[in-house]
């Protein structure tokens, strides 16, 4: 095992067993939501993940040790700390463990220790991607790279049209990574059901998600694969009122000059203000339902 990594004690017993295990981000903890409810959604996603049949693993990095497997005490840590913890990326790994510091993990980081745990499932709300006006500035999210490498499956809602949507899947289509849509064929977008966009292959259920993500693992495919599981219709928004949120928060981050890592906690904390906290609603049911998919498809998967 990885000199670096904890494996919780519950979730080890649980993949010994060959029981199923869904990771959980904990970037959306510190820097997705507001203390206390990123603390009280997080502690819920894990029930909800347990009572569809499998162990939660909420990941992150505390004192430079790589966490597969948090403990209420530390999930309320992450939450109370919020944005003061350094979110983690791919090119800050190193440097946490060699610091002895602590980090909140993105899809990014969240996959790279799933995997060495040996996690194959993992529950978000939205992932990043390519932003809009990417052909200038560049900024395309390492999520995108790590699906292309990290053989996980991530169940989100879509993303959110912070970022380009159709861009975002042209890149996962050149580096081979499939995009699935749980019981659609539009790519769902975060708050809304549709994008407007066609996912690569529709499925209907966890057991034909798990058929699919095994044949894939069995085919030794390099990289993962992205779910997109849409907003339940009751909790989805109306894109008059969330479209000219997101085109809000996008030009007072340009005005601002915004730029990197900082971008997309920005845009997700400028569009909950815009919208008077209905966004956080939905973002709390969008994830509670992506853990329910996220965690009876480990359940199939383990089964097989
Ligand atoms: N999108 C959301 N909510 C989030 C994130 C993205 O709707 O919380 C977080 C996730 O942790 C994701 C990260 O991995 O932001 C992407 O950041 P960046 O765009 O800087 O790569
Ligand atoms: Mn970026």
């Amino acid at each position: 095992m990885n000199q670096f990594l904890d494996i919780k004690p519950e979730v080890k017993a649980a993949l010994d067993a060959g029981k199923p295990v869904v990771a959980l981000e904990s970037t959306i903890i510190s820097h997705g939501m507001p203390y206390p409810q990123n603390v009280e959604t997080a502690l819920a996603v894990e029930e909800i993940v347990r009572q569809n049949g499998a162990v939660p693993a909420t990941i992150a990095i505390i004192g430079g040790r790589l966490k597969a497997g948090l403990t209420p005490e530390e999930i309320e840590y992450f939450g109370k700390k919020g944005p003061e913890i350094a979110k983690a990326s791919r090119r800050d790994f190193a440097m946490l463990c060699a610091r002895g510091e602590d980090g909140a993990c993105t899809v990014t980081t969240t996959m790279m220790i799933a995997h060495m745990a040996g996690i194959q499932v993992f529950a978000t709300g939205g992932i990043g991607g390519v932003h809009r006006g990417a052909e200038t500035t560049m900024d395309i999210s390492a999520d995108l790279e790590e699906l292309a490498q990290t053989p996980v499956m991530v169940v989100c809602a879509g993303c959110k049209s912070i970022l380009d949507i159709g861009l975002t899947l042209e890149y996962l289509e050149t580096h081979g990574v499939p995009v699935i849509g749980m019981g659609t064929e539009d790519m769902p977008a975060f708050y809304t059901t549709k994008s407007g966009f066609k996912v690569d292959y529709r499925v209907d259920t966890p057991a034909e998600l798990a058929k699919f993500f095994a044949t894939h693992l069995a085919l030794g495919m390099r990289g993962g694969i992205l779910v997109g599981n849409p907003i339940p219709e009751q909790y989805s928004m109306d894109p008059a009122v969330i479209n000219p949120a997101i085109d809000a928060a996008i030009a007072e981050a340009n005005a601002l000059g915004i730029k990197g890592k900082a971008t997309t906690p920005f845009l997700l904390a400028k569009v909950k203000d815009l919208t008077g906290g209905d966004s956080l609603d939905s973002n709390i049911q969008l994830v509670f339902n992506n853990a329910a998919v996220a965690a009876k498809t480990a359940a199939e998967l383990c089964a097989l």
